[in-house]
């Protein structure tokens, strides 16, 4: 994951043009997850942090440690960050590299989900449990049995709660086939189905798959899965759901070429359909993002490294409203005003 080559005059006309401020400014924050608990938003971000490791493509450089919640009561209303939530040094099975989580909630119990690597390097997501949707979250002592890769985002629907996940290259999907790990396993080839997110429904209690992973299938415009050499619109990382009239909109990052997209379809599992751009490239490389539902109105909570004046693994969380057209199609969003 590179830095963007973006020359100074480039960075401050888009900072100057930008349709959002970062929620907060005292830390960096990145990849957030929304929710509305007991009529506040929570926002589940990644903590972001200078660690003075060098860029490369596994994402070495993006060496968080530790989770902080933030919330507010209503858009607009003053962000709260409720400090640490949970760190790597209380986790028993991980050593570092905490990257982004998503939380849910049941049964009078809040859960935070979120990846990390083991000491072997390898990712797993693990869950930690609170009485608060601001944490503390205490940790289960092992990751989810069969879970793998990163960016965890669970979704409930009529009881059940399903969690999404996978992104490749430093987050480590293309070493998967059929849930199985094979340190030969790279990507697809150009003319090959591209790899997919994984969807596994959660067990009763929360903290472990109900189900083997199944892969969430995106098709084109004429039925056809797209290939990985589609790198505008395969998937990359950064999986999303929500429901929107009845339909099941499935969103995420197309990673290296920087956008936000989604697809559509009439089942939690999928298929989806391709239907087009959310959001336009942000100052930074990566881009990741949650859907969230507050009073009637929608809202896409995003990061940038607008703050940082282009840092990529020094990000800031900021939120925008989203709207849809009559047939359902979210309008796409330029960050940039542009
Ligand atoms: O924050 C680390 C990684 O960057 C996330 O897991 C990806 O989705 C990307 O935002």
């Amino acid at each position: 994951m590179p830095e963007q080559e973006l020359t100074q005059d480039d960075l401050q006309q888009m900072k100057a043009r930008a349709i959002s401020q970062p929620l907060v400014s005292h830390i960096y924050t990145a990849d957030p997850s929304a929710h509305v608990f007991n009529g506040r938003i929570y926002i589940y971000p990644s903590h972001d942090i200078e660690a003075g490791i060098a860029f490369n493509d596994n994402g070495d450089h993006f060496a968080m440690e530790d989770y902080r919640v933030l919330s507010m009561d209503a858009p607009g209303a003053e962000t709260v960050d409720h400090g640490v939530a949970l760190h790597v040094n209380d986790v028993p099975w991980a050593e570092r590299q905490m990257w982004a989580p998503d939380a849910a909630f049941k049964d009078g119990k809040y859960y935070l989900y979120f990846p990390a690597k083991k000491a072997d390097g390898i990712f797993q997501i693990g869950v930690a449990v609170g009485d608060d949707p601001a944490g503390p979250f205490v940790p289960e002592a092992a990751p989810i049995e069969g879970s793998y890769s990163i960016d965890p985002a669970v979704f409930e629907d009529g009881g059940e709660h399903y969690m999404y996940f996978g992104g490749i290259w430093g987050g480590q999907l293309q070493k998967y086939r059929d849930n199985v790990y094979g340190a030969g396993n790279e990507e697809p080839a150009d003319d090959e189905p591209a790899l997919q997110a994984r969807v596994a429904r959660l067990g009763g209690d929360m903290k472990q798959f109900a189900e083997a992973p199944r892969a969430v299938v995106i098709l084109d415009e004429n039925g056809k899965e797209l290939l990985a050499g589609d790198h505008g619109r395969r998937y990359f990382e950064g999986p999303w759901m929500h429901k929107y009239q009845g339909k099941y909109y499935f969103s995420y990052s197309t990673g290296d070429t920087h956008y936000l997209c989604y697809a559509t379809g009439d089942s939690p599992y999928g298929p989806f359909t391709y239907k087009g751009r959310i959001l336009s490239p942000v100052i930074g490389w990566t881009t990741h993002h949650s859907i969230c539902e507050v009073e009637g109105r929608w809202y896409l909570f995003y990061h940038d490294s607008s703050l940082s004046d282009g840092v990529t693994h020094l990000r800031s969380v900021k939120m925008t409203e989203l709207h849809y057209d009559a047939n359902g199609n979210i309008l796409p969003i330029s960050p940039y005003g542009d």
